[in-house]
């Protein structure tokens, strides 16, 4: 169709229709009336297609950990794709397959020394909180199958992840969902924790509330607990200080597993490998996903700690101890992909250099941002800052959708929002200077909807 042209000009000159694609978690209408497209990257940037740098404050979907263009991984992607395309992991294996779960497990705290792959960060959610019942009833406590999650956390999308997911319009429209789930409430009160960096002092005594909810279905009822220790697409909530150690002490005291959804959290956004080390806290299982490949192929998974594993080996030995698998699980290209990013992290020390980053990156956010107009709360940790703009009135959204919109077209930056908050998550890779103009870019766009 005519939009053809602005949309690939220079790149490709095939008809495009911008209608067939039903867009997920966008405003198709809004966006296709004028589209924000990128067809390039490298570094910390995205290009326009006329060539225009524009600066990635997202790490795409908080996922490119590694920046854009990495040779190694590309490398690693295009000659894996030569020796082995596909090979099933279902009664056969592959080497990467092996390797790979092998160098996630030594990064991972503890007894989390086996990995289950999947495709996704919502594969990984459903795939944990399987493994959480199957686990109870191979033990032979098979009544345990209530799951916990918590207010405005986000595990995906698949029913498993909603169902225990608190983020109110990704479940509204879909149904009973999963029977047995309860939440405990979110975290974030702003009148006692507003422009805190790293842990808030005040809300440990929110993990009290898992007390009150065993007291109420009893805990031989409670299969698991699943929490993000950074809750991220609700806005960024950092963890109050003491609060996931208390979690810890209360699910392991009533035999409930603790699933910490670090499919945001892992591969160094907040300056370890996993937010599990950073907090001290060990749980039984890790979903994680995004940064494993930095992005580049889909990927996602479960860390499993070994008495879990254990519980599972079991009985005759030609039996399939656990039914549940993804005809991608450990696609060899993810593999490639993430062995090669791996590397990259361990090589360039970007965990490191995110944990080197927090402060610098956290003063940048602070000293640009703090008292502009509109601005009503700040919070970072690791490599991540969230900003909230004061809503329009009568419009919940609309704020921080417009921001979004002239940031991408009037200021070159690309970045996330939920509800009116602005969520900034670079790659690992940043330079203090990209973290200055990224501020800078930032500083402008509320600027110009305030
Ligand atoms: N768990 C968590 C903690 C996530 O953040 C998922 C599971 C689901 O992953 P998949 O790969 O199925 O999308 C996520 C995904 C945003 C944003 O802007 C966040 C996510 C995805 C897209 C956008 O906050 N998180």
């Amino acid at each position: 169709m005519d939009r053809a042209t602005d949309v690939d000009a220079g790149f490709e000159p095939t008809p495009n229709n911008l209608e067939a694609f039903f867009m997920p978690f966008t405003s198709n209408r809004s966006f296709k009336k004028r589209p924000r497209i990128v067809n390039r990257a490298e570094g910390v940037y995205y290009f326009k297609p006329d060539g225009t740098p524009v600066m990635d404050a997202s790490a795409g979907l908080w996922c490119c950990n590694a920046g854009h263009a990495r040779p190694q991984i590309v490398e690693a992607i295009r000659s894996q794709a030569q020796q082995l395309d596909f090979a099933p992991v279902f009664q056969f294996g592959h080497p990467k397959a092996f390797q790979l779960a092998s160098r996630i497990a030594a990064l991972a705290p503890g007894n989390l020394d086996h990995v289950f792959f999947g495709n996704s960060g919502s594969e990984a959610v459903d795939t944990a909180l399987k493994i959480a019942l199957a686990y109870h009833r191979t033990r032979g406590e098979g009544q345990r199958t209530r799951l916990i999650g918590r207010e405005r956390g986000y595990h995906g999308v698949g029913f498993g992840g909603i169902s225990v997911g608190g983020m109110v319009a990704n479940r509204r429209m879909y149904g009973a969902m999963l029977a047995g789930v309860d939440h405990l409430p979110h975290t974030y009160d702003r009148s006692k924790q507003a422009y805190s960096r790293g842990e808030p002092e005040y809300g440990a005594h929110f993990a009290d509330e898992l007390e009150r909810i065993v007291a109420l279905h009893g805990a031989d009822t409670i299969a698991a607990v699943i929490v993000e220790p950074m809750a991220g697409s609700t806005g960024v909530l950092p963890p109050p200080k003491g609060y996931l150690k208390r979690l810890r002490e209360i699910t392991a005291k009533y035999g409930i597993l603790l699933i910490f959804d670090e499919v945001i959290t892992g591969f160094g956004r907040l300056g370890t490998a996993f937010a599990a080390e950073r907090f001290g806290v060990t749980p039984d299982l890790i979903t994680f996903a995004k940064g494993v490949t930095s992005g580049t192929v889909p990927m996602g998974g479960v860390l499993c700690s070994k008495p879990i594993y254990d519980t599972f080996m079991q009985g005759p030995e030609h039996v399939i101890e656990l039914f549940h698998g993804y005809t991608y699980s450990a696609h060899p290209l993810a593999c490639a992909a993430g062995l090669a990013t791996l590397d990259v992290y361990r090589d360039e020390q970007l965990f490191e250099r995110a944990a080197a980053l927090e402060v610098p990156f956290a003063d940048a956010l602070f000293d640009t941002i703090k008292g502009l107009p509109l601005v009503e709360d700040i919070r970072t940790i690791g490599l991540v800052g969230a900003v909230d703009l004061a809503p329009m009135p009568g419009t919940p959204g609309l704020r921080a959708y417009t921001a979004l919109e002239k940031a991408f077209h009037d200021v070159n930056l690309m970045m996330r929002i939920t509800g009116d908050t602005i969520a900034i998550s670079p790659p690992l890779v940043i330079t203090e200077n990209e973290i200055d103009e990224l501020m800078g870019k930032l500083k402008k766009t509320i600027e110009l909807v305030a």
